[in-house]
């Protein structure tokens, strides 16, 4: 008779489910779009990760990003470990905070005044109450399959999780908050100028992924950008890039720095908690004087600038100065995507890849993607079968043909070469799918 073994990991997603809804805190890593089952991890050290059953893995997720320098860096773990010692949290200032506030006003030079929270969405949040708070008006803009969170007033037309699962609109927002939400598609230049010369005087702001990586990466049009700049300059609009994703990892100033266009605000998270949960955001100074204590704009938290947390990414983006460490991430980014479409062509699979800095995104169609409309041309099917394939091999990716890729400075040649071989079974599986 043939005994079955379940894994840990089986198991502990069996019980999950009964006490966490979808056995997961936060939906994409339910595995639903690619099927089977997630994976429980217990342990990552650089480029790798160890699931509950002792496999190995390369890790192309990096906690959708934090981890850029690799996991459990040594230089990050032994700060945070001396800082703990102190106490975990005094719901107070620090000198920690400050620290981090000068490093991103360096690094980040728009933002002249930044407030540390918790997450990537309580940074969008907030942000755009301020906006609303300085400018008196309360219409806001955001593009399709774009992700800013999850906070109301911003799961409208959103990406990562909501597209994943072809529902990009969230039960339980009240329809007079998605009202005042209005979207426009990415990319699309004419639709700004009509929308702004139709309404640009009720717009408080325009908030954007300056690189979206919540629809798998689309890169923008630079005439698109520069328009958007000129229009929320012209209305009175802020503009607010949100630089959650691609802050620290695009380019060390993130995709401000790299296609040169000053925001009005900032948000970020991610890499500046290098793995703990910070977020931030910034700007003008006029415009974050608004803020409580300051201004009548309210916004709190008991855990805000948690010296744990903070430490973390301060030590995180201490190593992300050194020099070169960009065009190194950047270069081993980009010899992962020609070395899969190159895998791909030999397979004769309708694929496509592209990167900036250290994300990178995966296609299968013709051409890299501008729009929402353009990433559903994406063959789903041939996606979660690549996925699955490389899964096998031990290739951690994104479970869902909607997020992007991330690439960490702990990546190494061998790495790459390593996920390109497992890439050529992979395809060749697709290609029988044909
Ligand atoms: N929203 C994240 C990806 N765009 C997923 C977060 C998570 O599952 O950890």
């Amino acid at each position: 008779m043939a005994i079955t073994m379940t894994s840990i990991n089986e198991t502990l997603f069996e019980k999950s489910q009964q006490l966490i809804p979808g056995g997961v805190n936060s939906p994409v890593r339910a595995f639903r779009s690619v099927g089977g089952t997630p994976v429980f991890f217990k342990k990552g050290l650089g480029s790798k990760l160890w699931d509950v059953d002792g496999k190995e893995y390369i890790d192309y997720i990096n906690s959708w990003g934090p981890m850029i320098v690799g996991h459990a860096h040594p230089v990050v773990i032994k700060a945070v470990q001396e800082v703990a010692e102190n106490s975990l949290s005094f719901g107070a200032p620090t000198g920690l905070e400050l620290e981090m506030a000068e490093l991103i006003n360096k690094l980040v030079p728009s933002m002249e005044q930044v407030r540390l929270v918790s997450s990537g969405t309580e940074a969008t949040m907030s942000a755009i109450r301020v906006a609303r708070g300085f400018t008196g008006r309360s219409k806001l803009v955001k593009f399709e399959g774009c992700y800013h969170g999850h906070s109301d007033a911003l799961l409208v037309k959103a990406g990562s999780g909501l597209l994943t699962f072809g529902e990009p609109d969230s039960a339980g927002v009240p329809a007079e908050v998605a009202a005042h939400t209005l979207t426009l598609e990415y990319n699309n230049t004419q639709a700004l100028k009509d929308l702004f010369s139709k309404m640009g005087d009720e717009i408080a702001c325009v908030i954007i992924e300056p690189v979206v990586g919540n629809m798998n990466l689309v890169v923008p049009h630079m005439e698109f950008l520069q328009t958007l700049r000129e229009l929320c300059t012209k209305h009175g609009a802020v503009l607010i890039f949100d630089e959650v994703m691609t802050g620290f990892r695009v380019h060390l100033g993130g995709a401000q720095a790299l296609y040169n266009i000053k925001p009005d605000m900032t948000t970020l998270g991610k890499v500046i908690g290098g793995g703990l949960p910070v977020g931030a955001f910034g700007g003008r100074k006029d415009i974050m004087s608004c803020l409580a204590p300051l201004g009548k704009v309210y916004q709190a938290g008991t855990l805000s600038g948690n010296p744990v947390a903070v430490t973390a990414g301060l030590k995180t983006l201490e190593l992300i100065q050194a020099p070169d460490f960009h065009a190194k991430l950047t270069a081993q980014t980009k010899k992962l995507v020609d070395g899969l479409i190159e895998a791909a062509k030999e397979a004769g699979v309708i694929f496509n890849a592209q990167s900036v800095g250290g994300m990178f995104g995966l296609y299968f169609c013709e051409k890299c993607p501008a729009s929402f409309h353009e990433v559903m041309q994406s063959n789903k099917e041939h996606f979660n079968k690549f996925f699955h394939s490389m899964l096998d091999s031990g290739i951690y990716l994104g479970p869902s043909a909607f997020e992007a890729g991330f690439v960490s400075a702990a990546h190494s040649d061998a790495d790459i070469a390593f996920t390109i071989a497992a890439a050529k079974k992979a395809f060749a599986l697709v290609a029988t799918a044909h």
